[in-house]
Formats: structure tokens, C-alpha cells, sequence
């Protein structure tokens, strides 16, 4: 099996490190790494396999001097917006995990349990993009029942966990609990959230736009029906709670159809790399706490709506950093040798 140079822009970030993690676990076929950040971190390590490797500063020159096939992005949109070509000329095909060219025509957003075909389409730009987190455990949950019983809108509100927004922010919740601890927690200290976030949640993630939705609310509608290939209507409400790692996500279905809730649930549970925790009777449901290192989407709480039969409501939950990062790039990127194996 032809094995393949794969470098990783943003190595030593939380999403970069998943990423290396992941392709362990697949065995990815990998015949050299090159682990990439900014010379901050360029000449430190990261792990791969049982060995150090060393990591190296992102130039416009790095992926034609490695010889790069595969450029998993994970760096910031700027860094793509500007790096990201420069791979595609050398030859990589880039799998971004940035915003920056989700939206763009000309280059396929996957997730690949919901829409692999269309990575078909990633020569016109030699780019795939991956969706926002909050976007692919959403859609994929919603696929099944979509393909069932046609979703005509989705109210969705989100609990996202600090890493999602990288491992500063992770590390500002952490010493803002020990400072609380030690009664010298100061409100008025924070970098990385509009507020403090320990024993908080916060309604905002990203900047607010025109119509009173966030960026990141609006990356949920915009992906979801480039995905799906609709025009569902999506509302979102995105909210950071203090909690390390693993999003959920409260989502109210509205079908074209009546849909029973056992009927739901067997069709949701068919879905691929699903799956339902759902036994209220046993206190059973998803949890971030569930979720940690786990490469699957959990759905549960998967009821009907008390007034119209065509409405469905559930609790979603998935590891931002894998399922909402790291496995989603690494899955397009077995999707795209499968692919390009067959031509
Ligand atoms: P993080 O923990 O803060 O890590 C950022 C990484 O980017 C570090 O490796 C950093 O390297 C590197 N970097 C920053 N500026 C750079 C530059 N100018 N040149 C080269 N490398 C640079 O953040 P993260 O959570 O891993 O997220 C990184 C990005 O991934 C985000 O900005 C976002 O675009 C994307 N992301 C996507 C999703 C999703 O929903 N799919 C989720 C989370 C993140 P140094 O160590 O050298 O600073
Ligand atoms: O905050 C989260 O939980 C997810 C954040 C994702 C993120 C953070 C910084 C920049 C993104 C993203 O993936 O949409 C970006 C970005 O690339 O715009």
C-alpha cells in the first residue's frame, strides 16, 4: 500500500496534537511526518508513534522541500489563507480545518458520513475544507433523519467546551478554578473569553454579526445546507460553558413529516459512527464526560415535541477536538486516498 508525506500545520496546538493521536489509532499510511507551527515552537517535539519528532517553522518553501502529499491544516484562517497555496503548488492536497475557504464555491466541505462525494470535487482548488465542530456532530446525527423524513428546520443551541477555542483557553479556565480555590480569583481577568468563564457560561463565540448572530451561529447555518446540500432553515444559539473538552448541542427538529420518537431513534442509530445513549429510566444519556478521546457522536434524549408530531428534540454530543476536528480531517483524508486509489 503506497504510504504518504503528510505534514501538520499547527502540530503543536490542540487540534494539531489530536490530529497526530488519530492518525496513530488509524494507522494512517504515513511514510514521513512533518510537524509544522511558527518558530515559537519550531525546534521543540511532539510525539508520533513512540518517537520525537521535531517540529519545523511553516514556510512558503517547506512543502516542496518535504516532498508533502497531505497538508492537514489547523493553524488559524490567516495561516491558511496564506500557507495553504503554497502546499497545493507543491503538490499536497490541503484538508483545512479553518473557516476560511469553507464557503467557497470552489472548494468541497465534508464531513464524510454525510457528504464523501463530494470530495470528487477537490482538484479545482486542491483544497477540502472541514466543517466548524459544532457544525459536523450536528449534521451528522441529522442525516439519517433528513434522508427519512426530510428536515425542513433545526433550532439548535450549543454547550461548547473551552478547547474549542485552543489550549490557552483551556489553560485560562484551569487557573481561573485554582484561583477561585485559593480566593483569588479577579473577574476582570481574561484573555481568551469576553468574561470570565470559570463557573460561568457565556452567549457569545466569536464576534456578533449584523442580525444579532454570532460568527460562529452563522457558521452552523451556512455549513449545515452546503453539507446537506438545502436549504434548511437553521437557528443557532452558541454558548462556551467551563467545561474542558466535548460540545453538546440541545437540537429541535422540524420534519416534513410526522416523526415518531422510536422510530427516530432507530433510524438515528443507524447512522454511520452514531451512537445512541438514550435510557432516561437509568439516568442514560450523552455527556461530554462520555465523549473524551472518543472518535463517535452520541445522541440521546430523543423525544417528541408535546404539541406537533412533526417535531423532534435531542441532546447531541461529540469530542470537539476528534469528531470536531482531528478524526473529521483524518477521515476525509482515508476517503481521499480510497478515492484517488481507484483512478
Ligand atoms: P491552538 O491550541 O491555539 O494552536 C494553534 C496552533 O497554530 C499552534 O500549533 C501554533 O503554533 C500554530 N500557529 C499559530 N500561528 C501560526 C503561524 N503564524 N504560523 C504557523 N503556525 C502557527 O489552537 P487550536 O485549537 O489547535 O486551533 C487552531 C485552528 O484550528 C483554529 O484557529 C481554527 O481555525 C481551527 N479549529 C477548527 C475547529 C473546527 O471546528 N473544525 C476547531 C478548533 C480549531 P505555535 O505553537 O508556534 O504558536
Ligand atoms: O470555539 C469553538 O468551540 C470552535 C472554534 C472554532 C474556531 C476557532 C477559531 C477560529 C474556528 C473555526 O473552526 O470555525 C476558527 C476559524 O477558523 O474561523
Amino acid at each position: 500500500m503506497r504510504k504518504f508525506n503528510v505534514a501538520v500545520v499547527g502540530a503543536s496546538g490542540a487540534v494539531g496534537e489530536e490530529m497526530l493521536r488519530v492518525m496513530e489509532e488509524a494507522e494512517f499510511p504515513v511514510a514521513k511526518l512533518v510537524p509544522l507551527a511558527s518558530a515559537r515552537s519550531a525546534g521543540g517535539t511532539v510525539e508520533y508513534k513512540g518517537e520525537e519528532v521535531t517540529i519545523k517553522e511553516l514556510t512558503e518553501t517547506i512543502f516542496e522541500e518535504e516532498e508533502i502529499d497531505i497538508a492537514l491544516f489547523s493553524a488559524g484562517g490567516s495561516v491558511s489563507a496564506k500557507f495553504a497555496p503554497f502546499a497545493v503548488e507543491a503538490g499536497a492536497v490541503v484538508i483545512d480545518n479553518t473557516s476560511h475557504f469553507r464557503m467557497d464555491p470552489e472548494v468541497p466541505l465534508v464531513v464524510p458520513e454525510v457528504n464523501p462525494q463530494d470530495i470528487a470535487k477537490w482538484r479545482e482548488k486542491g483544497i477540502i475544507a472541514n466543517p466548524n465542530c459544532s457544525t459536523i456532530q450536528m449534521v451528522q446525527a441529522l442525516k439519517p433523519l433528513h434522508d427519512e423524513y426530510g428536515i425542513e428546520r433545526i433550532d439548535v443551541s450549543t454547550y461548547q467546551a473551552t478547547s474549542g477555542a485552543g489550549k490557552s483557553a483551556m489553560e485560562e479556565l484551569v487557573r481561573q478554578m485554582q484561583e477561585f480555590f485559593a480566593f483569588k480569583l479577579d473577574e476582570s481577568e481574561h484573555n481568551k473569553f469576553p468574561h470570565q468563564i470559570a463557573l460561568n457560561v457565556i452567549p457569545q463565540i466569536d464576534v456578533f454579526m449584523e442580525n444579532g448572530f454570532t460568527k460562529e451561529e452563522m457558521k452552523m447555518v451556512g455549513e449545515t445546507n452546503k453539507i446537506m446540500h438545502d436549504s434548511i432553515e437553521v437557528a443557532a444559539t452558541c454558548v462556551r460553558v467551563p467545561t474542558l473538552r466535548g460540545h453538546a448541542e440541545s437540537v429541535t427538529v422540524t420534519c416534513k413529516k410526522d416523526v415518531d420518537a422510536d422510530e427516530a431513534r432507530e433510524v438515528i442509530a443507524r447512522g454511520e459512527n452514531i451512537v445512541v445513549v438514550d435510557d432516561p429510566k437509568k439516568s442514560l444519556y450523552p455527556m461530554p464526560t462520555l465523549c473524551v478521546e472518543k472518535n463517535e457522536t452520541f445522541v440521546g434524549r430523543i423525544r417528541n415535541d408535546i404539541y406537533r408530531p412533526n417535531i423532534l428534540h435531542m441532546f447531541v454530543v461529540a469530542d470537539n477536538l476528534r469528531v470536531g476536528a482531528a478524526t473529521n480531517a483524518v477521515r476525509i483524508a482515508q476517503k481521499w486516498i480510497e478515492m484517488e486509489s481507484e483512478l
